[in-house]
């Protein structure tokens, strides 16, 4: 099923998908919400052109009440507004080796966006869900080529984990409409869960009598070892630090270039498992760890800032590592073993920046 790859060389389609789906450029982490056009995009099929003010939303499946809601309808309900940070599962992917062939994330598949929309809870009680209701299902406006599947862009969710207070649907992004290729006019956003699970250009909520079997859910987006090992489901964000690359890039390579002197290293760091609590950095690839200065929290379901003063006194070749760990005592790995899976999900390895100081 998962066609690998290795080494250094990306193929055409890696290429491909790569120019499709763009990252956040990392130098993007100063900004506490990404600017719109700044936040990574995932983009399984096509982007669908959908007319915002012809626009239904259906509820249907295991319900007692049938809704059909218009974006009017939907903007008359109570509204939130909160910063969410969204992560694609196979950020880090191409750390791995051999790797699948997909999107091939180094470390950019993350942003941080302020979503506007209204709760999902208040509507599914609406609709009043039969007691045999186990799973709600989404599904998108596009549709594709998967596996030799042909299918809608759809996953489900469990009904305690689609019952949570801070899963809304979301019309607006950094106070404007939601953009088209972030899912017009209307998305999921399932804070502290991978990207995956925040279905775009929502046509249809199905409540089901039983798990959803679709290849987005039963064949992908789970943690396996082998083809054959049934693995377990893609859920929530691990814990990721990330560092805004010091000093000035070389072109080509990106290799980073410093002068010796003190720098300021800062960047921003996130889990689903519950807030961060520690940030260490390490300027000798990860031998001696120090703690970085946690910042302000700017959302429960945001990414926190961190800084540390590097005192790079003596020229040389340095390689800068960082990570996290999470209340609930979840750390990075340090190695590519512990990380490895056959889809290469939820890969959080330690950031590496080798900077040369002069
Ligand atoms: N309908 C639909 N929803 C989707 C996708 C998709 O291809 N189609 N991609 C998912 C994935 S894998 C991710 S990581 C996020 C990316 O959201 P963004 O492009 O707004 O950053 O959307 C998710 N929702
Ligand atoms: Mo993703």
């Amino acid at each position: 099923m998962a066609k690998m790859a290795e080494g250094q060389e990306f193929s055409r389609e890696e290429v491909g998908l790569a120019l499709r789906n763009p990252g956040m450029p990392l130098e993007g982490l100063r900004y506490p919400i990404t600017p719109i056009g700044m936040h990574y995009l995932l983009i399984h099929f096509d982007i669908p052109l959908i007319d915002a003010a012809t626009y239904e939303l259906s509820i249907t499946g295991r319900v007692r009440n049938l809704l059909k809601l218009t974006l009017d309808d939907l903007k008359a309900r109570p509204a939130v507004t909160m910063p969410v940070t969204m992560e694609c599962a196979g950020n880090g992917r191409a750390h791995l080796s051999p790797r699948p062939v997909s999107a091939p994330w180094h470390n950019e598949a993350v942003g941080c966006a302020e979503w506007t929309g209204t709760p999902l809870k208040p509507l599914l009680e609406e609709a009043a869900l039969l007691d045999d209701a186990v799973e709600i299902l989404f599904t998108g406006h596009d549709r594709g080529i998967d596996q030799d599947v042909e299918q809608d862009y759809e996953r489900s969710l469990p009904l305690d984990e689609a019952l949570r207070d801070e899963v809304f649907l979301a019309y607006g992004m950094n106070g404007r409409p939601l953009p088209p290729q972030h899912g017009s006019p209307l998305r999921l956003v399932v804070p502290d869960w991978y990207g995956m699970t925040s279905v775009k250009w929502l046509r249809e909520i199905t409540v089901l009598d039983k798990p959803f079997e679709g290849v987005q859910q039963a064949l992908l987006y789970r943690y396996k070892r082998s083809e054959n090992d049934p693995g377990t489901p893609v859920t929530r964000k691990n814990p990721h630090a990330l560092m805004v690359p010091p000093g000035i890039p070389e072109y080509l390579s990106r290799a980073r270039h410093l002068r010796a002197g003190r720098t300021l290293v800062e960047g921003r760091a996130w889990s689903g498992f519950g807030p961060i609590e520690r940030v260490e950095f390490s300027p000798d690839g990860g031998r001696t760890w120090e703690d970085t200065e946690l910042g302000e929290q700017i959302g429960h379901y945001a990414w926190r800032g961190w800084s540390y003063e590097w005192d790079a006194r003596e020229p040389g070749e340095y390689e800068l590592c960082v990570r996290a760990t999470d209340a609930a005592g979840n750390r990075q790995p340090a190695s590519n073993d512990e990380a490895w899976n056959l889809g290469g999900y939820g890969v959080n390895l330690a950031q590496r920046v080798p900077v040369s100081v002069s």
